[in-house]
């Protein structure tokens, strides 16, 4: 765009934005609130965006274009405004021309709530990979609930998780459509009775309690093309509104339950990362949105396809991600056998060519089960179709497989009283991958090994990615211009050519401009810790971040022993040689998970005496952001120097914070799980830094057993002392972490924290002596950049374009 264009262009918008200001406040540009200035961008922007939404979809149904759709009960989208400006290539104009107004444009994008649709990494990796797939211009779309609050809002309260609902909807939301002519009838308990109509045996479904099923539409803008794919989130409502009838009979409190039961199914997102949940309305949730999302994509597809559903598994691929969406295997196949007339076998074959499945978790609570009295309940036909599939299945199990009871047992769907939601995700799917080597390698080998005897086509792995859009050109706008104006623009649509950073690997120049961002960055974020939470903090020291969900697995127990050791260190010798350092967290707990909840405590409890010792001041800071979410995410990622992901090995599937630290220059500290093996092979050992167990370590052990976490207490007095200090009011007046003592020492510390205290302590110092040479650390920092190509999201999606959904 030459200088004119663009000043076309801005006074084309400022007018148009005028306008708008006024169809949407009622007011003028002087007396509008932020939060209308906001909305009217918004809409602004949506206009630009629907047009071409409409036209992208009569051309996918005019070519028939195979179109994939991925089913989770997460998804994490993050703040739209400002995507959707970038990608439609409008973030010069917006943002020269909102400035020539005189407003604030970083106060407009603060109106928009976060969408809080997901936990973790699960949802924020399926918004990644819309994004991806909108912008390589691959026809993909999501399929997920509505729900009206969010993942709970986290304060801390002294030192404590408190949790306050998450009203994200309260001001509306510009970036969705409601479509009420598409909506869904889902069909919930009743009974089942067969009849033979015109000589075929027919399901009939009766005295069911029925629910309406809403879709509301967001865009899914592709980066600078014309794509616009869509993510649609089902609504519950009751069928005719509320029941008056009734109210007037005076049954008030009944037709109130009645109503607000229908509207339960879409109101809250259960905050279950691996095993907390709601038992029977997460049921109705996981059927919810499989059975409205698949009705539309068969009509839809009928309506494109003279009617008839010839040819369906070969043009659609319904994605199951992790089990939550398992019943989209029977429920497709009821629709094609009860509603569409056709025979299992024919059913049969087109529902296993659509659907593929990902696994993201090898801990067995989170693998899920449902007792077979629920399901059969609350789902009669589902129930009956999959005990119609396991029961084939283990026919042919045993046809090749004879006098294997017990091998067929342990595959059977339906075994002990439930229903194994992994086990039907695979027997339905032609495709069962992982999400990073090392964890398709445990399903292959651990977890499904018996099903991969069975299928050993079918599994797959693909490493996780993530959206360099949002997390490397959109949350450090800085790095971006320093990337475009020394390798050009070519890696903004390919990643891998970041790979030519490494003509910068030894510049000086280029070190200290590289420099200078990555300090203006932890100033940004020095500055916001200091607004939220008063705490005052070294945008010279290191920043050294762990930020995920709070989990004993995922070990923020580790990095905090460590710190009340150092802590210890310094107290002993205060001119201890160290770089100074920040210790940043941030992460929720499961409302449920109190253990999760006093290691948040703890962290605060060590934070309050560290950051009021003045004889430690200007050596450590320790802090925990409250409420973290993808907002906050992208401010911190950019500003991060040490990237903490010490899980114990074998336990988290992928990480996918890893790659959106390392694509912005930290340095990974890390345990050989997930893609952290996957990042050290990309970057080399001498730019990351490693340790602890293996998981062939870790495997030995909870096998055959060997390790007494009493021991490594006995024999290591460093580790004594943090015990001790747990518990003996050290950290606070009757503060006592007696939990988390017994769990390390009296329950055998289940995830070997203790077990690995001293290879961490080591790679700390490690950390701090490269840290101390600036060059080096540098040079570390941009490998890790130029080596980040293969973490993008384009790159998984191309794997499961080629892989898995065989799209050419
Ligand atoms: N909690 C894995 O634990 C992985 C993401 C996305 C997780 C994590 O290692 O990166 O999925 N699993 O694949 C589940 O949510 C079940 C996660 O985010």
């Amino acid at each position: 765009m030459n200088s004119s264009e663009k000043q076309t262009k801005k006074e084309a918008f400022k007018a148009d934005y005028i306008n708008k200001i006024e169809e949407v406040s009622g007011n003028c540009l002087e007396e509008s609130s932020v939060l209308k200035q906001y909305q009217a961008l918004a809409e602004l922007v949506m206009d630009e965006i629907t047009t071409q939404w409409a036209k992208i979809n009569t051309q996918y149904n005019k070519h028939q274009t195979k179109q994939v759709y991925f089913f989770s009960i997460e998804f994490l989208i993050g703040r739209l405004l400002k995507s959707y400006i970038n990608n439609i290539d409008m973030d010069e104009v917006v943002t020269e021309s909102l400035e020539e107004l005189g407003l604030d444009y970083a106060a407009i994008q603060e109106q928009e709530s976060d969408p809080g649709l997901g936990n973790g990494g699960l949802g924020r990796l399926m918004a990644c990979y819309l994004d991806s797939s909108a912008a390589m211009g691959m026809p993909a779309n999501g399929n997920g609930i509505r729900y009206k609050y969010g993942l709970f809002e986290q304060r801390i309260i002294n030192g404590e998780q408190v949790e306050v609902a998450d009203n994200w909807l309260k001001n509306g939301y510009p970036f969705e459509i409601r479509k009420p002519d598409k909506s869904v009838i889902v069909k919930y308990y009743g009974s089942i009775h067969s009849e033979n109509i015109n000589g075929s045996l027919t399901f009939i479904h009766e005295d069911y309690e029925p629910i309406m099923a809403v879709p509301y539409d967001i865009p899914i803008k592709g980066y600078h093309n014309e794509t616009v794919n869509s993510l649609r989130l089902w609504s519950a409502e009751p069928i005719d509104g509320f029941d008056l009838p009734t109210f007037n009979q005076g049954q008030f409190l009944y037709a109130i339950r009645q109503k607000s039961e229908a509207e339960s199914i879409s109101q809250i997102l259960y905050p279950n990362d691996s095993g907390f949940d709601g038992k029977l309305l997460r049921l109705k949730q996981e059927y919810f949105f499989v059975c409205a999302g698949l009705k539309r994509i068969v009509s839809h597809y009928k309506r494109n396809n003279s009617n008839s559903v010839d040819g369906f598994g070969e043009k659609i691929c319904i994605h199951i991600n992790d089990t939550h969406p398992a019943m989209c295997g029977p429920e497709l196949m009821r629709i094609l056998m009860d509603e569409e007339g056709l025979g299992w076998n024919d059913a049969w074959k087109m529902t296993v060519s659509a659907l593929s499945f990902t696994n993201h978790t090898v801990l067995p609570e989170a693998l899920e089960k449902w007792p077979i009295n629920m399901m059969n309940k609350l789902l009669p036909r589902i129930y009956m179709i999959i005990e119609e599939i396991n029961r084939r299945f283990i026919e042919e199990l045993d046809a090749c497989y004879p006098n294997n009871i017990e091998r067929n047992h342990s595959l059977s769907i339906i075994k002990d009283g439930q229903v194994h939601m992994a086990s039907l995700s695979i027997v339905t799917s032609h495709s069962i991958n992982g999400v990073a080597s090392l964890h398709s390698k445990i399903l292959r080998e651990e977890t499904f090994n018996g099903f991969y005897q069975v299928f050993p086509e079918r599994f797959h792995s693909v490493t996780n990615g993530v959206s360099p859009r949002r997390f490397l050109m959109r949350s450090n706008p800085k790095l971006k211009d320093l990337l475009n104006e020394s390798i050009g623009i070519e890696w903004e649509k390919n990643l891998f050519q970041l790979k030519k950073l490494s003509n910068y690997i030894n510049d000086p120049v280029f070190y200290e401009k590289f420099d200078a961002i990555k300090l203006a960055n932890k100033f940004y974020l020095a500055d916001y810790i200091t607004k939220h939470i008063d705490i005052s903090v070294d945008p010279n020291s290191i920043f050294d971040i762990q930020v995920k969900r709070i989990h004993e697995y995922k070990r923020q127990l580790l990095n905090a022993l460590h710190i009340l050791y150092l802590y210890n260190r310094l107290k002993e010798n205060p001119n201890l040689e160290m770089a100074p350092r920040t210790f940043i967290f941030a992460g929720k707990a499961a409302p449920g998970y109190y253990f999760a909840k006093d290691i948040i405590k703890l962290i605060n409890a060590i934070a309050y005496m560290v950051n009021n010792d003045k004889t430690v001041q200007d050596k450590m800071k320790v802090v925990f952001l409250a409420n973290f979410n993808v907002s906050l995410a992208e401010i911190i990622y950019p500003s991060a120097n040490v990237s903490e992901q010490i899980s114990t090995a074998g336990k988290e599937a992928s990480g996918t914070s890893n790659m959106k630290f390392m694509m912005n220059g930290a340095i990974t500290l890390g345990t050989m799980d997930g893609a952290n093996i996957e990042i050290s092979e990309a970057v080399g050992p001498t730019n990351i830094v490693t340790f602890g167990l293996t998981s062939d370590e870790v495997f030995h052990y909870q096998k055959y057993g060997g390790y007494h976490s009493v021991d490594v207490f006995e024999q290591d007095p460093r580790i004594q002392k943090v015990m001790h200090q747990l518990v003996d009011g050290t950290l606070g007046f009757g503060l006592n972490f007696q939990s988390i003592y017994d769990s390390l020492i009296l329950y055998n510390d289940p995830y070997f924290v203790l077990k690995d205290f001293n290879a961490y302590s080591d790679a700390q110092n490690r950390i701090d002596q490269l840290f101390r040479n600036n060059k080096t650390w540098t040079k570390m920092s941009i490998s890790n950049i130029a080596q980040s190509g293969m973490f993008s999201s384009d790159r998984s999606i191309a794997d499961y374009q080629r892989e898995i959904w065989e799209i050419k």
